[in-house]
């Protein structure tokens, strides 16, 4: 196999969408992902992608598929913490994206909890990080990325952090695949690989959990009463979006390019 210089760690709670992302950008159904009332992802499974760089030189990135963190037993969030450690300790040095679900556009208490936990144990650095808020219908807000993006600062209390808005895209459709996969790519050509130092094991306990989430939820609502404070710094984010949501388009044939070059070695699962 051939050694994996950088991973691509894909976080984030069950049901996300990580495993469907991750397939979407190797382009090809190597991990299982379904519509399913329990999680589906119980072990960190990797597999690498190679991109041509801007100057004709191969990277090898290691591609993680790794179950989400909270569930509604002890023991299965335990494994889960260790199954992420996996990923941690196999390439420390990585790009990191978080995904957040999403309901009806409000984003999920858990999933600030369980960023917060992972973020404590190894402290993720803006320049590999990126949110991804995946599943969104089409028309939404005319403000919602900039809302959005301000909210999740606030609540993770990490600032400067890129977030990426993703369209729940219909899989029978070959041009949303593309254009999904493109952004997968744009992330990955926007953010360097970090080292990421372990500072502790993952805290998390299912008994805290009601408190851990009380405390998010009154955060977000506190971020709603207080909206129209924050009005302008939300404008500015939606501004950042909108250009570069210009911007993109004109990149997609070069990603394009990319995603043709992809190409595929070896499948595993971490022992
Ligand atoms: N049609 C469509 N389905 C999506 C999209 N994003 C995620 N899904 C579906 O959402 C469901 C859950 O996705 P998974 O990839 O299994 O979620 P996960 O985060 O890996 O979940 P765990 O393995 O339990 O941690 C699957 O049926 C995916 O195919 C999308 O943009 N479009
Ligand atoms: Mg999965």
């Amino acid at each position: 196999m051939a050694s994996v210089k950088y991973g691509v760690i894909i976080l984030g709670n069950s049901g996300v969408g990580k495993s469907f992302l991750a397939n979407v950008l190797l382009r090809e159904e190597a991990f299982v992902h379904k519509f399913s009332a329990e999680s589906v992802t119980h072990e960190t499974e990797l597999k690498t992608l190679i991109i041509d760089d801007s100057i004709g030189a191969n990277v090898t990135y290691g591609v993680f598929n790794i179950p989400g963190l909270i569930e509604n037993n002890q023991q299965r969030i335990d494994l889960n913490k260790k199954e992420i450690e996996k990923a941690f300790r196999q390439c420390p040095t990585s790009i990191i994206i978080y995904v957040f679900g999403q309901q009806n556009g409000r984003i999920r208490d858990e999933d600030v909890v369980a960023f917060n936990a992972i973020n404590s144990a190894y402290p993720l650095d803006k320049r590999s990080l990126i949110f991804v808020v995946n599943g969104l219908p089409t028309s939404r807000a005319k403000d919602y990325e900039g809302s959005v993006t301000v909210l999740l600062q606030k609540l993770t209390n990490t600032f400067g952090i890129s977030v990426c808005f993703l369209d729940q895209i219909d899989t029978t459709n070959e041009q949303e695949k593309m254009s999904l996969r493109a952004k997968m790519l744009q992330i990955i050509v926007d953010k360097t690989p970090q080292y990421h130092a372990k500072q502790h094991d993952i805290h998390l306990q299912l008994d805290e959990m009601n408190n851990l989430k009380d405390i998010i939820k009154n955060l977000r609502q506190a971020f709603d009463k207080q909206k129209q404070q924050f009005q302008e710094e939300i404008q500015q984010q939606q501004n950042r979006y909108n250009e570069l949501k210009t911007q993109q388009k004109t990149e997609t044939a070069y990603l394009q390019k990319l995603i043709e070059q992809q190409r595929e070695t070896q499948y595993r699962t971490l022992k």
